[in-house]
């Protein structure tokens, strides 16, 4: 039974930067679900894919050097270990991760159109589609089995998770293995950061629930790895239930006593989470203010999907948060969905001009604080709201 924790509000799709501020830009409410029986946490209304997944999706992985570098490392380890003959990746983006292969060994599946064409423009083949049985069955006829199939941050996009899955056993071969990575839902709720929820994150996976949900179709996770991308994220390692070679380590135990021991497969600790979003409200909005009393600018840093959640829930206009700056060339000059907040392309000395940045992309913490080292020499302060609103 699926229950009500957390209300976010009417959001506008976590995506859609506008040229020009419109004040009735359309809006969807944003509620959260536990399901006690399945254990997943889901968001409750869905948007078709093909309005948030188009041929003007702006999000591209390459942009983060973390990524870069995440995405490395992976491809190391899968050469290394796994030695596939082909790798199929659901959701191949820019190609951040299938640029680290060979083209002859890799299969890029992307929906937006435009990202497609960035991986196809280098030579790789990239089928511009949505991940579905038809494509399954086709890719299948053509190519055979497949002995790799990754996706990260992608599954936990598509409502029709039956659907995924059917696709992938359909395609994978008995020996095959099965990588997904996305936020965790223990690391979300601990570090309280509730903007992992927006339009297109469907679902916010923990390890009990994909056991679950994987159980159906004779397949399970043979190993976990916690990773610090996105704010804290699982690698799940996958196969088919029929494959005995691989054993099954204590990573996966271990991180599904974790979750259970921290009550993910309890409502009241959902409700709990809610309190503490609706305290973050508060304390944010407080932060805020009083820099806007105290006459001193704010800039925004990063122009994330998660920031959509934070400024549509807390109501944060122009008035608190003057810009925004980000590197993707699909948002400069746009207006943050849903605010009349304009963003500025990224320039080395940006933050000369504000006396405080709020983290859009708290994630990249580390990465930006590097970056960012003279502002933070000059005085400069930064605001971040996770795990609780505080200028660091
Ligand atoms: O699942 C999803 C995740 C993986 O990516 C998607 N649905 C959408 C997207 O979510 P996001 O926008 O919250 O992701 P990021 O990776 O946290 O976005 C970082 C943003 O910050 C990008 O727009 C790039 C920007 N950025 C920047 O301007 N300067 C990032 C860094 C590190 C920087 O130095």
């Amino acid at each position: 039974m699926k229950n009500f924790f957390l209300n976010l509000g009417k959001q506008p799709l976590a995506n859609k930067y506008l040229k020009t501020f419109k004040k009735n830009q359309i809006k969807y409410d944003l509620k959260l679900y536990f399901d006690t029986k399945s254990k997943l946490v889901s968001i409750s209304k869905r948007i078709p894919s093909k309005i948030m997944f188009n041929n003007k999706y702006p999000y591209r992985s390459s942009m983060s050097l973390t990524m870069r570098k995440s995405f490395k490392k992976l491809s190391k380890e899968i050469k290394n270990k796994y030695k596939p003959k082909m790798l199929l990746e659901i959701g191949s983006n820019d190609g951040a991760l299938i640029c680290n292969f060979k083209k002859k060994n890799v299969l890029g599946i992307e929906p937006c159109k435009n990202l497609a064409e960035i991986t196809k423009k280098k030579g790789f083949k990239t089928y511009n589609n949505y991940w579905d049985i038809r494509l399954s069955n086709k890719l299948k006829s053509i190519y055979g089995h497949i002995d790799l199939i990754y996706s990260s941050n992608t599954l936990t996009h598509i409502s029709n998770l039956n659907n995924v899955f059917k696709s992938i056993n359909n395609i994978l071969s008995s020996k095959g293995i099965l990588i997904i990575e996305d936020p965790s839902l223990l690391e979300c709720i601990k570090k309280n950061s509730y903007d992992q929820f927006y339009n297109e994150h469907i679902y916010l996976f923990s390890a009990i629930a994909v056991k679950k949900l994987l159980e159906k179709f004779k397949l399970e996770i043979f190993d976990i790895k916690n990773l610090s991308t996105h704010g804290g994220s699982l690698r799940y390692y996958i196969k088919k239930k029929i494959n005995k070679k691989l054993k099954i380590t204590k990573n996966v135990k271990k991180q599904i006593d974790k979750e259970i021991n921290y009550g993910l497969g309890k409502l009241n600790t959902y409700k709990k989470f809610s309190k503490n979003v609706k305290k973050s409200k508060i304390d944010l909005l407080r932060i805020l203010h009083k820099i806007k009393l105290n006459k001193k600018k704010i800039i925004g840093y990063g122009a994330t999907a998660k920031v959509v959640t934070v400024l549509n829930y807390c109501n944060i206009n122009s008035e608190l948060i003057s810009n925004f700056t980000d590197t993707t060339p699909e948002k400069i000059h746009n207006f943050i969905p849903g605010k009349n907040i304009k963003i500025l392309k990224y320039k080395k000395d940006i933050l000369n001009k504000y006396d405080f940045a709020f983290l859009g992309a708290w994630n990249f913490k580390k990465e930006i604080f590097k970056k960012e080292r003279s502002f933070l020499k000059n005085g400069g302060r930064f605001i971040t709201h996770i795990p609780k609103p505080k200028i660091i």
